[in-house]
């Protein structure tokens, strides 16, 4: 008897092990039996009169669906035919939608309508009705409408040739070149509908620090077999381009924007990859940045070398989104300002297909960064946002840090480009200015790793990156229960606890790496783990000592018209609410002030003691945050509970790292003692700094 027991008990959990393969689309059998009764009677046929691929794409993904959902099959109907209790997926060019891939959900005549005017609106109507059920929701009044913000919604892979991913952290790349063009990997199509379901509709699929082998005939059939399998999901391939191609490839004797043979050359490539790709979303270029080559390596501009690609894809449809990320070595300058000085001067001179793709911060993607100041101040130029998923800064996939409050933050952020309310949403999503063409872009946290992100919840990153490509102005609260609801577990409860711990989670890395407005003080070239001491490498701008300024009287940049400046790169308004150390918002106080160590601030405490009781709560909150995830073991899968619970303890440890590293090493200027009552430091910073070292170590 007993031993029967421990077989079922054994039995049900490896039934339940889940190995998050899945992602949010996971399709489990909905428990609540009204509620499937409810869907089940709602749900008797599908019918997609519509032949065109991406329709019956969404046909069989919402076959799949039902049955999982249901647990019983669903059946395909030709046509309605005036039978009632089906769902019905049609393209309708009078569809009420704000524009082409926008969908309505009603229901009319008994049935279940999901209605657009293009393919790829049935296909995001049908994600979205999905996503009702597997949130069960009731479908009584159901009607839910919804059109995209943004044209281009894309992640951009940094991947190389080699299977290798810069700055990935969940395994290696996905795209498999060697076996490319013969063998698709099944995984291929499992990563489009993840990205289909949530509006993506672009994939850039190369690193930016690109290879010149992807503008070859031998490597451009293979992106035409990966376009294949994502085509039926609405999604179009782009390639970041190595920008000397004409030189490496063409055998030409440089790549000089201006000279008539480079133009050619692209026009010939061009005209070759939409031969082998007629879908072809465009060019990716990151130029004349840490040491990529570009047009000034010819005496020509960043517009020059934009332009002349624009150019050569005139006759298509195909754009080039080109990187604003520059920043040149000037032991005098202010980082902060480079991509502004170069791209500011060209606003209204790129070409109609170019789109300046800006980081959402004017640095380098830090834990938190004002926007960018380039978000406000090209009224005349199409901007892209540029955000990473991949934590590179935040933590690798070891630290649970929910990015969509980060997202949030910079596009809520108000640049009065055009007076009050110009937020950077605004400005991207063309509503501003008018932008013709409006894009954002993920850095992927994509790879090999069964459960694609590494951290289960890496997957949350992914998934709220999309949605607010699609709609900006969806909470963070609401896009995090939906992902814990179909991707972890139903209890109310537990999804109320998980996603109170996602929506803290950013904040809390915050506190415990780099309160109060702090930046890139983390460990070099790898980023990973705190190096505030860093005061020796081969740029100034990539000495930390450059980005804090600790000295005997306070800590923080300048960056006033007493410093750098580079506040004045912002419209009045926003300067007026950061450029006074007494008003400045606590989160960017040292991005814009050197403030004394005794300096009171609004907390009552001064700012000695404020950062130390932020290292010490942010890192206490860790511990919180494995307590509260023990609390949700019952309801969320034994495998993912183990995962998560594991990384959780790294990240209880290296908080701890964080946290001793910098009140120590900023202690060496502050001479002032760590605040009663929080308990010193166990180990000296000579102690920590020997750990970090290990982890810079060849
Ligand atoms: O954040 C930095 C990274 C580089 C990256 C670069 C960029 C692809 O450390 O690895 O290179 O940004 O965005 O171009």
């Amino acid at each position: 008897m007993k031993n029967l027991l421990f077989l079922f008990v054994l039995l049900s959990t490896l039934c339940r092990a889940d190995d998050g393969y899945r992602l949010w689309l996971k399709y489990d059998l909905i428990k609540d039996a009204a509620r499937r009764a409810e869907y089940a009677g709602a749900a008797q046929f599908i019918a997609a009169a519509d032949k065109s691929p991406v329709v019956q794409t969404a046909a069989q993904e919402l076959q799949a669906g039902l049955q999982g959902l249901l647990g019983k099959p669903v059946a395909m109907a030709p046509g309605a035919g005036g039978k009632t209790g089906g769902i019905l997926l049609t393209v309708d060019a009078n569809t009420n939608t704000a524009n082409a891939e926008g969908y309505q959900i009603t229901r009319r005549q008994n049935n279940i309508v999901v209605s657009a005017k293009t393919p790829a609106g049935v296909l995001y109507g049908t994600f979205a009705l999905l996503r009702h059920l597997q949130t069960g929701q009731s479908l009584a009044n159901l009607a839910l409408s919804s059109s995209p913000k943004v044209k281009i919604r894309m992640l951009n892979h940094w991947d190389n040739v080699n299977g290798s991913i810069e700055r990935g952290y969940a395994g290696s790349s996905l795209w498999k070149w060697y076996e490319l063009p013969e063998r698709l990997d099944p995984r291929y199509r499992d990563y489009a509908r993840a990205n289909a379901s949530l509006g993506i509709n672009g994939t850039v699929l190369n690193n930016v620090n690109a290879s010149p082998r992807f503008m070859t005939t031998e490597y451009l059939r293979k992106v035409a077999a990966l376009a294949g399998v994502f085509r039926p999901y609405g999604i179009k391939v782009y390639l970041s381009v190595y920008f000397p191609a004409p030189k490496t490839i063409g055998r030409l004797p440089g790549a000089d924007p201006l000279d008539p043979q480079t133009q050619q050359w692209w026009n010939a490539k061009v005209k070759e990859i939409y031969g082998l790709i007629p879908d072809f979303g465009g060019f990716l270029v990151k130029a004349n940045s840490e040491g990529e080559p570009g047009p000034q390596d010819y005496g020509r501009s960043h517009a020059d070398g934009a332009n002349m690609l624009g150019k050569a894809l005139e006759p298509y449809e195909g754009v080039v989104l080109w990187r604003a990320f520059v920043y040149k070595a000037d032991p005098k300058g202010d980082r902060f300002k480079a991509a502004y000085e170069e791209f500011k001067p060209f606003d209204g001179k790129f070409h109609p297909k170019v789109i300046v793709q800006v980081k959402n911060g004017p640095i380098d993607f830090q834990v938190r960064e004002p926007f960018s100041p380039l978000f406000g101040a090209m009224p005349q130029t199409p901007l892209a946002m540029e955000f990473q998923l991949t934590q590179e800064y935040l933590g690798f996939a070891t630290h649970l840090v929910f990015e969509a409050p980060l997202f949030k933050e910079t596009l809520d952020s108000d640049t009065y480009a055009k007076g009050k309310g110009s937020t950077v949403a605004k400005v991207i999503d063309g509503s501003v200015h008018g932008y013709p063409l409006t894009a954002m872009a993920g850095v992927a946290n994509t790879g090999s790793d069964r459960n694609w992100t590494g951290h289960t919840m890496g997957q949350a990153n992914w998934y709220a990156y999309g949605r607010l490509a699609w709609d900006h102005t969806l909470p963070s609260e609401q896009i995090a229960g939906e992902w814990v609801r179909m991707t972890l577990t139903q209890e109310p409860n537990a999804v109320k606890r998980i996603t109170n711990l996602l929506m803290r989670s950013r904040e809390t890395y915050v506190d415990y790496t780099n309160p109060l407005g702090l930046h890139h003080i983390m460990g070099y070239g790898i980023h990973y783990g705190p190096e505030p001491w860093l005061d020796r490498a081969p740029r100034p701008d990539w000495r930390h000592t450059y980005y804090h300024r600790a000295d005997s009287i306070g800590v923080g940049f300048d960056r006033t018209a007493s410093g750098s400046n580079a506040l004045a790169l912002y419209a009045p308004e926003v300067q007026k609410q950061w450029n006074k150390p007494e008003t400045c918002p606590l989160p960017y106080l040292l991005w814009f002030h050197h403030v004394p160590w005794t300096q009171k601030l609004s907390t009552g405490r001064t700012l000695w003691d404020e950062l130390c009781t932020r290292y010490y709560s942010g890192a206490e909150a860790v511990a919180g945050m494995q307590k509260e995830w023990d609390a949700v073991r019952p309801a969320v899968d034994p495998e993912i509970f183990d995962d998560v619970a594991g990384r959780l303890a790294v990240q209880r440890k290296e908080a701890l790292w964080w946290r001793d590293a910098c009140v120590l090493y900023f202690q060496q200027f502050s001479k002032q003692p760590i605040p009663a009552p929080l308990p010193k430091p166990e180990r000296t910073l000579a102690e920590v700094k020997e750990l970090v070292d290990i982890y810079q170590m060849r």
